[in-house]
């Protein structure tokens, strides 16, 4: 039956059909199917596939923003009940997320952030195409634990860079702990420009949002 729904749902995000992914999703909630495996399985990852394709060619433009409305379509869904199914837990920290300036991504910030809230942190999310500024103000204003930076282009990802430079210039580097994440991310590019940790899926971005906790 899972495996039913989540083929149907890889159906309805490649013939971009919203209201199919829509009821679909409606389904994976009645029958308590886990949500997070309908994300990724039925949504999430032929996403990447219709990614993939719009790389090699193969794929419009106009194919992978149908897609990508399906997958938000969905996931608005789903993200409500990952949501419901982790209510009343204590908050384990304040997260402070954003996609960094230049870059409208934000179905896998959303992911990431929706896993967050059920797994008790409180996420303050400042939305896409987020000025450098604005992350260090409001680093400043709201004091977070952690502050995440996502970036989908390897034409943005050095906003992150520029991100952990300007706090550093303004010595409230150690104020806070630094994730970043978004598909260019490597280890090395963590290394190279002084984050504290790197999530390359949602499941990842939680345990090690959790373990930076521990280090606080
Ligand atoms: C969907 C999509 C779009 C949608 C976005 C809709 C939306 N609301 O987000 C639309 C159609 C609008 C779009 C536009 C563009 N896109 Co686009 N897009 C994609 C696509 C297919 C999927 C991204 C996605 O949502 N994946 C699914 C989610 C679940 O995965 P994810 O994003 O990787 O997130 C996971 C992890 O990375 C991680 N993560 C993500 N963020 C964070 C943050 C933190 C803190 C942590 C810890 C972890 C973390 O956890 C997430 C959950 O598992 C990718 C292809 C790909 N392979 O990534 C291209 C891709 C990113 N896009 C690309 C391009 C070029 C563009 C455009 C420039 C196209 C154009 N010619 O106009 C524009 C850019 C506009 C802009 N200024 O940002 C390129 C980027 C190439 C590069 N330079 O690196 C890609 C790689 C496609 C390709 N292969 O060419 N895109």
């Amino acid at each position: 039956m899972k495996e039913e729904i989540f083929s149907q749902l890889r159906d309805a995000l490649f013939f971009f059909e919203i209201e199919k992914a829509r009821e679909l999703a409606e389904k994976v909630v009645e029958l308590g199917i886990d949500p997070v495996e309908a994300l990724e399985e039925g949504l999430a990852k032929p996403l990447r596939e219709v990614g993939n394709r719009f790389e090699t060619g193969e794929a419009f433009i106009t194919e992978l923003i149908a897609s990508a409305e399906v997958m938000e379509a969905g996931s608005e869904i789903l993200n409500k009940e990952i949501v419901r199914r982790g209510a009343n837990r204590e908050s384990v920290g304040k997260f402070l997320i954003g996609t960094v300036k230049g870059d409208i991504h934000s179905i896998g910030k959303n992911i990431v952030a929706t896993l967050l809230i059920a797994s008790g942190f409180e996420v303050i999310d400042l939305g896409t195409d987020v000025p450098t500024w604005t992350f260090v103000e409001k680093v400043k204003e709201l004091e977070p634990d952690i502050l995440g930076l996502s970036a989908l282009m390897t034409t943005t990802m050095v906003k992150q860079k520029e991100i952990i430079g300007a706090l550093m210039d303004l010595g409230l580097r150690s104020s806070v702990k630094i994730i970043v994440g978004g598909a260019p991310v490597t280890k090395e590019w963590v290394e190279a420009i002084g984050a504290d940790a790197a999530g390359f899926d949602a499941g990842s971005a939680v345990q090690k949002a959790l373990s930076l906790m521990g280090d606080t």
